[in-house]
């Protein structure tokens, strides 16, 4: 059914497995086909066409900015658990904190905004399945600012750039994100979690809240967002990881 995407996914997908395991059971010329592949990030060139193929099928079919992340009644929250802390590591105050934006084009960060800042955008609110490649999923609540909005009031014009970049304070945590999913309405950057202030290990005080994405992309205790044509690095896509990390 070709307007069902994540069945025509899962297919593809199924298909470009069948063509690698194929190439590989070839005999000596397929495996050294493989093995002697440019790689790119480490990642063998066979299997980083299908990760393009995934970005290309999400980016033109699925998470266009009229498609949203289904949302859940409030029963349905879970407890998420504390996932990884890298950037995380010195304690911080949110009266210490500062949020640096450098908007599309500047050659130096224009603002540095504080939390109360960040709160006097307007609120909104989302319970999603926050979901780690992991394999485990929590469906959580978040509220904070859009990132389109926060970009419309504090970055004005960038939104015409191809991506965000986002780090800790401290440069140990950082993401990449193409401009549609960033200004995609339900991308928050949230300052409360279950209707709780986000606690220290979830990003305190400000983290990204993204489902359009996997939870690596989710950047908690953010220091910086820089607006940028050129592809931000990636903690994750560096280690191996689809950049792009659609759901
Ligand atoms: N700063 C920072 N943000 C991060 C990470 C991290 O290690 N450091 N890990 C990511 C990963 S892999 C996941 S699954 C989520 C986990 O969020 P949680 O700890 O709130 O469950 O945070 C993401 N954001
Ligand atoms: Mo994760």
């Amino acid at each position: 059914m070709p307007n069902d995407p994540q069945k025509e996914i899962a297919r593809r997908s199924r298909r470009s497995f069948m063509v690698l395991g194929g190439g590989a059971v070839a005999g000596l010329g397929g495996l050294w086909a493989l093995n002697s592949d440019p790689t790119v990030d480490d990642i063998p060139h066979a299997m980083r066409s299908i990760l393009g193929f995934n970005e290309r099928v999400v980016r033109s079919t699925i998470y266009s900015n009229d498609h949203m992340v289904k949302e859940y009644p409030a029963s349905a929250i879970g407890k998420i658990k504390v996932n990884a802390d890298y950037g995380l590591d010195d304690d911080i105050e949110d009266a210490d904190w500062r949020l640096q934006v450098t908007p599309y084009g500047a050659p130096a960060p224009s603002a540095k905004l504080t939390i109360e800042e960040l709160k006097a955008l307007p609120r909104h609110e989302e319970i999603i399945d926050f979901k780690c490649v992991e394999g485990w999923s929590t469906v959580t609540k978040f509220a904070g600012a859009r990132l389109s909005d926060f970009t419309a009031k504090y970055a004005p014009g960038s939104d015409k750039a191809a991506c965000v970049a986002m780090t800790t304070p401290d440069g140990e945590y950082y993401v990449g994100l193409d401009m549609p999913s960033a200004l995609h309405p339900q991308t928050l950057l949230a300052y409360e979690m279950n209707d709780a202030p986000l606690e220290a290990g979830h990003g305190a005080p400000l983290r990204l809240a993204i489902p359009v994405k996997y939870g690596i992309k989710n950047i908690k205790r953010i220091g910086t967002i820089a607006y940028t044509d050129a592809r931000p690095k990636d903690y994750w896509a560096e280690r191996g990881y689809d950049w792009y990390a659609g759901l």
